[in-house]
């Protein structure tokens, strides 16, 4: 998510204020965003989605952009399901902010709880293997024919059984919130390190 930072930062550099959401005192409050900050997001925010709320499609949109040797869609589902915590099917600026202030500047802690509830895709507070080999072809997906190295096809499920050894402590056959933080905390697993590596992509095609 930070080419979205960047891309922030370099419109702060430019902007003069023009908006002035409601709620935005609050908003400041409930965020590590600056006031002149969610301004910029929100001006940023109203053009992209006029109507005032970014749907699943919008997701799809924009990473469809970011990865165009690949097929984003499931992995923009997912992540939009993980923005719209209320499962409405739309998002409103104060709850797209507030997810991207977790993202971009909250603590490990907070990313790690954002992350699991990312992956928990049926939302029943664990991960399963199934969740996880999703997510994980997902990703694979996404980053389509163009991923270095050249991934071998059973790729994912090799890295779901490395997820599930090191992430599943009592070996129940699912992954608790508790579970997830502390290996995560513990070692610098597969997961999170290709998370940051997602992230070096990104970054270098933005
Ligand atoms: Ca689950
Ligand atoms: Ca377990």
């Amino acid at each position: 998510m930070s080419f979205l930072l960047d891309k922030i930062e370099d419109e702060l550099e430019m902007t003069t204020v023009c908006y002035r959401p409601e709620g935005l005192e609050q908003l400041e409050a409930q965020t590590n965003f600056t006031k002149r900050e969610l301004q910029v997001l929100y001006r940023g925010f109203k053009n992209e989605c006029p109507s005032g709320v970014v749907n699943e499609e919008t997701f799809k949109q924009i990473y469809a952009q970011f990865f165009p040797h690949g097929d984003a869609s499931m992995y923009a589902h997912y992540l939009f399901n993980a923005f719209d915590t209320a499962q409405t099917g739309s998002v409103k600026f104060e709850g797209f902010v507030m997810a991207l202030s977790t993202l971009l500047r909250g603590t490990v802690h907070e990313k790690l709880r954002w992350t699991f509830n990312l992956y928990d895709i049926n939302k029943d507070g664990y991960i399963n293997k199934e969740e996880m080999m999703d997510i994980v072809k997902a990703i694979y997906d996404m980053m389509g024919k163009y991923t270095y190295p050249v991934l071998k096809q059973d790729a994912p499920r090799l890295h779901v059984e490395v997820f599930f050894q090191k992430m599943d402590k009592n070996k129940d056959g699912v992954v608790t919130l508790d579970e997830f933080i502390e290996s995560c905390q513990e070692v610098r697993t597969f997961l999170f390190n290709f998370l940051e590596f997602f992230e070096c992509v990104i970054n270098m095609g933005a």
